[in-house]
């Protein structure tokens, strides 16, 4: 008897059972504007100064990002390579407009958030917080932060173009 009761309760507020129990996650992924998925980056060695880290990026609305913020670097910047007469050219974005629905790629060769000045090398395993500092829609500006996972060094991602890209010891046009 008590037994069928709690079934039918559960059963009853189980589409509500996220505003019940876990209500924080459930507010962060209901307002979260930015979907971000699989965010990751190649663990450093000692001297290395920058790091990229790659992503795929959508959105829930139509958003633009303004800046991206980590712990672990003094900047982080979202840049675009390209190859310029044989040059691997790096151009900063000062913003990226994300329309509502659309899926954006960061990956090797291509889109990415550069790190600068490493405050510490980035161990494979662990992770590292990333903020987002984002325009909404309606004109607001809301932080996110995501976490990366730092990948092994000889990770590739999905993409690579070349084994030049490794390092990522190509020059910054700023
Ligand atoms: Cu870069």
């Amino acid at each position: 008897m008590f037994y069928s009761m709690r079934t039918r309760f559960f059963a009853a507020w189980a589409p509500r059972f996220c505003v019940a129990s876990v209500l924080m996650l459930c507010v962060s992924a209901v307002h979260a504007q930015l979907v971000v998925r699989n965010a990751w980056v190649r663990a450093t060695v000692a001297q290395q100064n920058t790091a990229a880290v790659f992503m795929s990026l959508s959105a829930q609305e139509d958003i633009v990002v303004l800046s991206v913020h980590t712990p672990v670097a003094q900047t982080a910047e979202l840049h675009m390579m390209s190859m310029e007469d044989n040059v691997m050219r790096m151009r900063h974005l000062p913003q990226l407009a994300l329309k509502r629905g659309k899926t954006f790629l960061l990956k090797p060769g291509g889109y990415h958030v550069m790190l600068m000045d490493l405050k510490h090398a980035l161990k494979e395993g662990t992770t590292l917080p990333l903020s987002f500092t984002i325009k909404r829609a309606n004109g607001t500006v809301v932080q996110q932060t995501i976490a990366a996972t730092v990948r092994s060094i000889n990770e590739m991602g999905t993409g690579a173009i070349s084994s030049s890209d490794d390092s990522h010891s190509h020059k910054h046009a700023h």
